[in-house]
């Protein structure tokens, strides 16, 4: 077996990263060759297996052990390694080496994920997304392990046990799993009405986004930059992705559960493959104190984000994520995000929920991955020198030199090595205790919930009202099938009773769309207040986003023009956009004029869910063909369902109203490629009203 060294300690040992089994001799895991790995050992040819057999117990009794404990929440998750560069320096608010130069940049490896469902669940439920990302700086790791919505739904660490086992599957019948829609997550949502603001997210375009790479990340709770004269700042860390913002329709989500159930995780893996990297501007939000005083809400209270519209977004550093992992077990399963990883210059706040979080994961990753030691795990280990005095546990890979096992120590004296010492200036300081939020320092041990933290109502409003009537229309859907699902009429009803404090029209379409009547509104802590709105929370506010790393379909018959396959070929790569080709049958198709070619994927396999836009590039034959088949029918029904740009040739029309397709803005001649590219990243939203019935 040969080892590649990539990852190194900077003390002149190396861990071994990779390893490649190229034309190796197979071996026992003590190295002792292997002469048949077909059959165990047993007497006589059909006579019983032998204990003594030591090659076939060891490799059983490895397998029996191959898994480790799911993650409690996040647990399918989707990963890349990438970099990240400094774009701007700003060592007026932190003393992290990393942001001291423009064009500073360290590795960092990503991890996407869906919060509720297990490992080996769906891509694309109805779900928030975890958005976690690991810096390898020069001073250690920093872990900011985000989601993709900029609040929390629970304001202290206290309730989180009692958040997640209410979302998870209910427990006595082990379903449903990977969804919201059960009455134990709706129980706990109408009784804390704190958790209302990011259901409203939840129930928003953003819980079904179109792809890992087209949702923004948010690091949701207020942080502290600390400078090289200590003076501390509150920042909020946002990630933009280059791509734009874009979200599925439920529908579509419903159907690519069943069409692609690794539709998130395929489409990342892909796009590095192909050489498509996906990127992310890293912004901060710098809070002012004085002008955080001045706000109805409480920066430290992770159930309210600032509106990019009262503190702006500046844009700090790049990431790009260019390499996919070579082992998903390695990688994926073992890297241990921990919010307690920051660099000196990092620091946190007294958010309630970000401190009970700077305990949980440490210790869930000794669980996890088993041992004290999981930092020695390649892609956990800092990328930068590591010398302590911590020693051995479980799974110890390293072989520390010399007696200097503590500290204080003199064995330099004697001319032995002494270990390292701690660095009174370039180490890690805690911030100090700051009032300068304008709030009063902490005096006494109290079990309470702070008064600022009481407004539950007005951010939801605020959200809701951000959005444009379509959006606001799929917020009412989401809630009317959620809650249908409820079987519990009192927590539906009080459920209706909050949604009357976030938003009066808001409440009577959820309560008509389950044809219920409406309940006296909940009693508020605090009476919401209307804030402003901020353009910044919808995705559909935003200039529609380039073609760039969107797939288009072309669906090809016998007796197709090549011609205008080529063309929209061309025109889709042009846009640095992908294309697949498919067919009745995926051999070959042959084209006017005899030329054959291979479909990239059957028509039965690539339902149109999986595309941006559609074509159909059909011969008369071809195409009356296709009217007799059913997949053929429903790939183009759900594409304009769906709203999508469809472009087709004359000869397809016949098809196309067998299909229910009817001319509007979006359905186009297969000629025109440079139309349909325009519109590759676009829906036709006129369309929905015609289709969807408004609720
Ligand atoms: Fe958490 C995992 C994000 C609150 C306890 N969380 C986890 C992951 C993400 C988040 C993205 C997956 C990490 C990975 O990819 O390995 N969590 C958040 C955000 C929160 C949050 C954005 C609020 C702002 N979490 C939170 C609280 C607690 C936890 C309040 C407990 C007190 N989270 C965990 C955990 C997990 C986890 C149980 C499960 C697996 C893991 O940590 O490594 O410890």
């Amino acid at each position: 077996m040969t080892a590649a060294f990539t990852a190194t300690r900077g003390n002149g040992d190396e861990l071994q990263e990779t390893v490649s089994d190229a034309g190796t001799r197979l071996t026992t895991n003590m190295g002792i060759p292997v002469s048949d790995n077909q059959n165990s050992l047993r007497l006589g040819a059909r006579g019983p297996t032998l204990l003594e057999d030591f090659v076939l117990r060891e490799k059983i009794f490895h397998f029996d052990h191959e898994r480790i404990p799911e993650r409690i929440v996040h647990a399918r998750g989707s990963v890349a390694h990438g970099t990240f560069e400094v774009t701007k320096a700003i060592p007026e608010l932190t003393r992290a080496a990393l942001f001291q130069k423009a064009g500073n940049s360290c590795d960092v490896f990503a991890r996407f994920s869906t919060v509720a469902g297990g490992a080996g669940s769906v891509d694309t439920p109805r779900d928030i997304r975890g958005f976690a990302v690991k810096f390898y700086t020069p001073e250690g790791n920093w872990d900011l392990v985000g989601n993709n919505t900029p609040v929390f739904f629970i304001q202290d660490a206290m309730k989180f046990p009692d958040l997640v086992h209410s979302v998870k599957m209910e427990a006595d019948r082990g379903y449903p799993q990977a969804a919201s829609a059960h009455d134990t997550f709706w129980d706990f949502v109408s009784l804390m009405p704190e958790t209302l603001h990011n259901v409203m997210w939840a129930m928003s375009d953003r819980a079904i986004p179109r792809s890992l790479r087209f949702m923004e990340g948010f690091g949701i709770h207020t942080f502290r930059m600390v400078n090289a004269e200590g003076k501390s700042t509150f920042v909020r860390f946002h990630w933009k992705p280059r791509l734009g913002v874009q979200s599925l329709l439920w529908d579509e989500s419903a159907k690519l559960q069943g069409a692609d159930n690794d539709y998130h995780r395929r489409d990342l893996f892909e796009a590095i493959a192909e050489g498509g990297f996906p990127q992310w501007d890293l912004g901060i939000q710098v809070i002012d104190p004085a002008w955080a005083e001045k706000q109805p809400y409480d920066v430290l209270d992770a159930t309210k984000l600032i509106p990019e519209e009262e503190v702006p977004v500046q844009l700090i550093g790049t990431m790009t994520l260019n390499r996919n992992v070579d082992n998903h077990f390695a990688e994926n399963e073992q890297v241990a995000f921990c919010p307690s990883n920051v660099p000196p210059g990092i620091d946190f706040s007294d958010d309630p929920l970000l401190q009970g979080r700077l305990f949980s994961y440490l210790d869930t990753q000794k669980s996890r991955l088993g041992t004290a030691n999981f930092h020695q795990i390649p892609i956990n280990a800092p990328r930068c020198p590591m010398h302590n005095f911590q020693r051995d546990g479980m799974m110890q890979m390293q072989i520390p030199k010399g007696r200097a096992s503590y500290e204080p120590n003199s064995l330099d004296k004697a001319g032995e090595v002494g270990g390292p010492r701690a660095d009174t200036r370039g180490g890690f300081i805690t911030a100090r205790p700051v009032t300068d939020l304008g709030r009063e320092a902490p005096t006494e041990k109290l079990r309470i919930r702070a008064e600022t933290f009481a407004d539950h109502y007005s951010q939801p409003r605020m959200f809701f009202r951000s959005l444009t009537d379509v959006e606001q229309g799929h917020v009412v859907s989401a809630l009317v099938f959620e809650l249908s699902k409820v079987a519990l009429m009192h927590v539906r009803e009080t459920v209706l009773s909050h949604l009357r404090n976030i938003d009066e029209t808001l409440a009577q379409r959820v309560a008509d769309g389950m044809a219920m009547a409406l309940p006296a509104a909940a009693e508020a802590a605090v009476a919401p207040v209307d804030l402003p709105v901020s353009d910044k929370l919808s995705i559909l506010k935003q200039p529609v986003p380039a073609p760039k790393g969107r797939k288009l379909g072309i669906l090809v018959t016998d007796g197709a023009d090549g011609a205008v396959v080529d063309a929209l070929k061309a025109a889709a790569k042009a846009a640095e956009a992908s294309v697949m080709v498919l067919a009745p049958k995926v051999g070959a198709v042959k084209l006017a004029g005899g030329t054959e070619i291979a479909a990239d994927a059957q028509l039965d396999g690539a339902p149109s869910v999986t595309f941006d836009a559609l074509a159909v590039v059909a011969s008369a034959e071809g195409a009356d063909q296709l009217t007799r088949h059913k997949k053929a029918l429903d790939w183009l029904s759900d594409g304009f369902a769906h709203l999508k740009a469809i472009a087709h040739t004359a000869e397809a029309q016949p098809l196309l109203d067998k299909a229910g397709v009817s001319k509007d803005d979006f359905v186009l001649d297969a000629g025109n490629a440079q139309g349909l590219i325009a519109k590759l990243a676009d829906r036709n939203w006129d369309r929905e009203k015609t289709i969807w019935p408004a609720l």
